[in-house]
């Protein structure tokens, strides 16, 4: 892949046109992007096959525009360190090292894997100070902490592979997943993936600056350098086993309650807050989380179900979706598809 883009970047190939760009990532697609796709579906009930069959189509229409959306993406781990002390009671903000790829509002996660681990929820990002701003402390049923300077703070729907995946201790992790090449122990929630997409600053199609892709996004109808996008899950609903009658989760009660949210893209300019940022919808708020429990086995099958799992040293991001269909005869049932999406990144994270 570096190759190709080394040669279509060449100093005797500048201005490499939108086609070419084109034709390189299809030359990739063929090469890289063999994307495996599972897909499992748990039919409770036979009687009501079109509300389980529109459900699916939602699932997989939401899977192909997730990959269309990806298809020239460079995947990003939003993380960084408190550069000031937090106590537990401050609202105000929080200083960071960086806020590059941040949205807005959203939350990170503190301290993770440590006894004083903590979601906190921020409304604003400012570029200028390298502050998130109106926080909500404890959110997503954590407690607040004191954080000193230097603690690590997580994107909260980031999910990243461990460093050690050879019987990592439990606070080294918060869940598996089966991976391709077997399990893989990943850190962090998993709701959400943070990307730059190839842009022409000038509004041209020369898509290289000095031989690497110039990343960003189209904010506003600009393309610029301090654009960002993500892909997530938002909340729209809860729902308990106990009303819709199913062992969702397959644990053997019916004591667990889920959130029920859709997925959404959202592309933002990182340093001016004039320009709006654009937060659509990829579907339908069809798909599940375990409330408070974000990335729990929704099948029991022992591994864990985060949305999203980015390994950026093997360009992998994984990608598993929950839904759930009420069929006509009132009867719920729990569907599962999944996809490995193999990204274009570059070394140069
Ligand atoms: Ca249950
Ligand atoms: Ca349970
Ligand atoms: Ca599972």
């Amino acid at each position: 892949m570096r190759t190709l883009t080394r040669s279509l970047a060449s100093p005797s190939r500048a201005g490499v046109t939108l086609l070419e760009v084109v034709i390189s990532a299809t030359i990739l697609a063929l090469a890289f992007s063999v994307v495996i796709s599972s897909i499992e579906t748990e039919t409770r009930a036979l009687g009501a096959l079109t509300e389980f069959a529109a459900t699916s189509e939602q699932r997989s229409q939401v899977l192909a525009k997730i990959e269309r959306k990806l298809e020239f993406a460079t995947g990003k781990t939003p993380t960084a360190f408190l550069t000031d002390d937090l106590s537990s009671l401050s609202v105000g903000s929080l200083a960071l090292d960086t806020v590059g790829g941040f949205p807005a509002p959203s939350a990170v996660l503190l301290a993770r894997g440590t006894e004083n681990e903590e979601i906190v929820a921020y409304t604003e990002v400012h570029q200028d100070d390298l502050t998130l701003k109106t926080l909500v402390r404890g959110s997503s049923c954590s407690t607040p902490h004191a954080h000193p300077s230097g603690t690590e703070a997580i994107w909260v729907g980031l999910a990243r592979p461990c460093s050690n995946q050879v019987n990592p201790s439990e606070s080294e992790y918060d869940g598996k997943i089966r991976a391709l090449e077997g399990t893989l122990f990943y850190q962090g929630r998993g709701t959400g993936f943070v990307y730059r997409v190839p842009i022409d600053p000038s509004g041209g199609n020369d898509y290289f600056t000095d031989g690497e892709l110039t990343l960003g996004a189209e904010v506003s109808g600009t393309q610029t350098t301090d654009g960002w996008c993500c892909i997530y899950f938002k909340t729209k609903d809860q729902i308990t086993e106990l009303g819709t009658g199913l062992d969702i989760n397959k644990d053997g009660d019916l004591a667990d309650s889920f959130d029920l949210g859709q997925i959404r893209q959202r592309v933002w300019h990182g340093t001016d807050s004039e320009k709006t940022p654009t937060d659509v919808a990829l579907g339908a708020s069809i798909f599940l989380q375990e409330t408070c429990e974000t990335g729990s086995d929704l099948n029991a099958d022992g591994f864990n179900d985060p949305i999203f799992v980015w390994d950026a040293d093997k360009r992998r991001l994984h990608i598993s979706l929950y839904s759930i269909a009420i069929s006509e005869s009132s009867i719920p049932a729990v569907h599962h598809s999944s996809l490995t999406l193999f990204m274009r990144n570059s070394a140069a994270l």
